[in-house]
């Protein structure tokens, strides 16, 4: 009988700093809807923008940003979909009628570390690094990336043309070499990615009919999925599906022509979504994209387009925001990304950053807004209990992805766009990364 008012006090505790009504105590492999409070209709301006009905201010929602948020999905709020937000038990809701996750995020109250920041928090958040197979050459890079990070995704290594050469053929040398690399240094690894338009063999690209098209991801699927079966369990299912008129996000959003859509139409995604479900019981499946991070055509069609699969029961359990900011692809402020994934979280789904870097090539960010963007979207994330990782798409400036890319407008000159310098230094950006990850 001493347990009743304990566990009373406990509610009324957890309530003070922000209950959520009716969820119970997920994690992963949670069984109900993430319970989401929401809040009804949008908000678009005031200051201070705590997310989602957060009432408890102690992670420093987007701190110093403009534009309060919050835009239930459906001006309902909660969740219906049978994922459970939070990974690794660190919460997410759950069906019954106890205590339901607080609805921010309570930061370390030090930490020496990105990973270590990422680790003490509560929930803690998985803080991710993009990893290339060159790169794990360089003693300096592997003892940075594990140092700093608890999360990888390979950079190449685990694409279509990597893992499948030749219909039915696989080569896992160099995607095998990342992942037992990042679990003997205690790191978790995400799948990247299942199916996507680029860097497809060209075997691949020249399938047609609806019959070859649904066999080869089916046999991809399956083969990847198994091979690394009790060694992976978050994927990224289907890749940048959608594509506009510019790589900002803007003009006439549409389902992107590939091999896929061309012979499936939009099923494709429902059908990679439900072999990935049967492949793995308890994986976490996402769908990832860029220039979806702020509130833009792009992201309101991917909005629709992950509501519409939610709704048809489609195994989805959250979506990669990749964060890619400056050019070729979109800007966003910390107010502009709190404000859309939300949105997305109150379908009951994960959100993640999940490539992200800011490029200063062509001057389009100044180096000011760059330190303010890293702070104010790493903060937008981390005082959301629902955004469970922040992933960054590399280790050091030289070997950004940005430096040869047209349309970055690097020209081979350094895009200035990670968190580390090419000494291994880190830099101010890496500085503002960690003030946002304690709450500062
Ligand atoms: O960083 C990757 C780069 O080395 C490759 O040349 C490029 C080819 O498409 O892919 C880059 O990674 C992409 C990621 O897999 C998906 N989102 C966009 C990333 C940057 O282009």
């Amino acid at each position: 009988m001493r347990s009743a008012p304990l566990t009373l006090l406990l509610s009324a505790f957890l309530c003070a700093i922000g209950c959520s009504d009716g969820g119970g105590d997920g994690g992963e492999g949670g069984t109900g809807g993430a319970g989401a409070a929401g809040s009804t209709g949008s908000a678009t301006s005031g200051t201070g923008g705590a997310t989602g009905g957060a009432t408890s201010g102690t992670s420093g929602a987007t701190t110093g940003s403009t534009g309060g948020v919050t835009t239930s999905a459906s001006g309902t709020g909660g969740a219906t979909s049978s994922t459970s937000t939070g990974m690794d038990g660190t919460g997410g809701g759950g069906t019954g009628g106890g205590p339901s996750t607080p609805r921010t995020r309570t930061p370390a109250a030090s930490a020496s570390s990105l990973r270590e920041a990422g680790e003490k928090a509560n929930p803690p958040i998985l803080i991710g690094a993009a990893i290339s197979g060159g790169g794990l050459n360089d003693n300096r890079y592997k003892s940075v990336a594990a140092a700093e990070h608890n999360y990888v995704t390979a950079e190449n290594e685990m694409k279509w043309d990597a893992l499948e050469p030749n219909p039915g053929q696989f080569s896992w040398g160099a995607a095998d070499n990342i992942v037992n690399w990042a679990r003997q240094n205690n790191m978790k690894v995400k799948g990247h990615t299942l199916v996507w338009h680029n860097q497809l063999p060209g075997w691949a690209n020249s399938l047609s009919g609806a019959a070859a098209v649904e066999q080869a991801i089916r046999r991809h699927i399956e083969n990847v999925m198994g091979h690394f079966k009790d060694r992976i369990n978050h994927w990224d299912v289907v890749n940048e599906a959608v594509i506009t008129n510019s790589d900002t996000g803007v003009g006439n959003p549409r389902m992107r022509p590939s091999v896929f859509f061309n012979a499936l139409g939009e099923r494709y995604l429902d059908l990679a979504f439900q072999i990935a479900r049967e492949q793995d019981p308890t994986a976490k499946l996402y769908y990832n994209d860029y220039s979806i991070d702020a509130l833009n055509e792009k992201a309101d069609f991917v909005y629709e387009m992950v509501k519409g699969m939610v709704e048809r029961g489609v195994p989805i359990d959250g979506v990669g925001f990749q964060m890619h900011i400056g050019p070729p692809n979109n800007e966003a402020g910390g107010a502009d990304v709190a404000a859309n994934l939300r949105r997305f979280a109150d379908l009951g789904l994960e959100v993640l950053i999940s490539e992200m870097d800011i490029n200063r090539c062509g001057g389009v960010v100044t180096a000011e807004e760059q330190l303010t963007y890293y702070h104010d979207i790493v903060a937008a994330c981390f005082s959301m209990p629902e955004c469970t990782a922040i992933t960054f798409w590399g280790i050091n400036d030289g070997r950004s992805w940005l430096n040869s890319w047209s349309g970055a407008l690097c020209n081979g000159q350094s895009s200035q766009s990670l968190l580390f310098d090419d000494q291994y230094q880190k830099k101010a950006t890496y500085n503002r990364v960690l003030d946002a990850l304690l709450g500062r």
